[in-house]
């Protein structure tokens, strides 16, 4: 059997990943390769509902500790019921956010000193062991940019009302994630035209992964 790969999509809020999955799941349809999509937090029965906990609300509803344990447990679930499923039979993952989000979100971008990278490994470790993305497209822009694309589309969630220096500090945090696992993580300018993103992504997926 083809390996099957488990590619997520990562960066700020509003950095363009729903726009660039539609146009990946294009991409694999004409490929003729058999893939599912999905999301965090989300992606599985459960995990949604703990979507909708998480999402809604004020933008003090959770401490880190809190929100962070939550976004392990709808991980868990999407892994044991729809992604380690899926990779079993051969179908490739498309995943829009993934553990990078936590790192970046709660380890990096909420620093109320509740918990640090460390923890965020430790939990990383439980749930998920040694199974990690075969490639992370990181979406990079202005923060700036991309909040006045979301406000424009209307509907921000608890984390987009965020201020602008969190999301700064999360350009950062993606950037750094990038850095330390090269071979894993491709880092690609999002304040192009959606066509010249996605043909970004394909240039990394066909330099990186074996397709046929
Ligand atoms: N989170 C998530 C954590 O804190 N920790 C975690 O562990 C995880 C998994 C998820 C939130 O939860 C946080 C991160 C998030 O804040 P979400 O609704 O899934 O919430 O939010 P986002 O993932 O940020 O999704 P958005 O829909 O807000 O942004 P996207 O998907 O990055 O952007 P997209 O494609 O919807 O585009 C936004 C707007 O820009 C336009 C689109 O048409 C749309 O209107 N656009 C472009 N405009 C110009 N040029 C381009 N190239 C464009 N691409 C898209």
């Amino acid at each position: 059997m083809k390996k099957a790969y488990f590619i997520t999509l990562e960066g700020g809020d509003g950095c363009g990943k729903t726009t660039q999955k539609q146009l990946l799941l294009d991409y694999l349809k004409n490929k003729q390769i058999d893939f599912i999509c999905t999301r965090e937090p989300g992606g599985s029965e459960a995990a949604e509902e703990i979507r909708k906990v998480i999402l809604s609300g004020s933008k003090d509803k959770w401490d880190s500790v809190s929100e962070t344990l939550l976004f392990f447990a709808a991980r868990r679930s999407h892994l044991v019921e729809t992604i380690w499923p899926a990779i079993r039979a051969g179908k490739w993952v498309i995943s829009d956010r993934f553990a990078d989000s936590t790192m970046a979100y709660q380890g990096y971008g909420r620093a109320d000193g509740l918990l640090n990278r460390t923890d965020i490994e430790f939990l990383y470790n439980l749930v998920a062991k040694d199974f990690k993305p075969d490639l992370t497209i990181i979406l990079d822009m202005d923060p700036q940019i991309a909040l006045e694309r979301v406000n424009k589309r209307g509907n921000m969630d608890r984390m987009e009302g965020m201020d602008l220096s969190f999301h700064q500090n999360l350009r950062s945090a993606f950037l750094d994630i990038a850095q330390k696992e090269p071979s894993r993580c491709v880092v690609i300018n999002a304040n192009q035209t959606p066509e010249k993103v996605h043909a970004d992504i394909v240039f990394a997926i066909e330099e990186r992964l074996t397709l046929c």
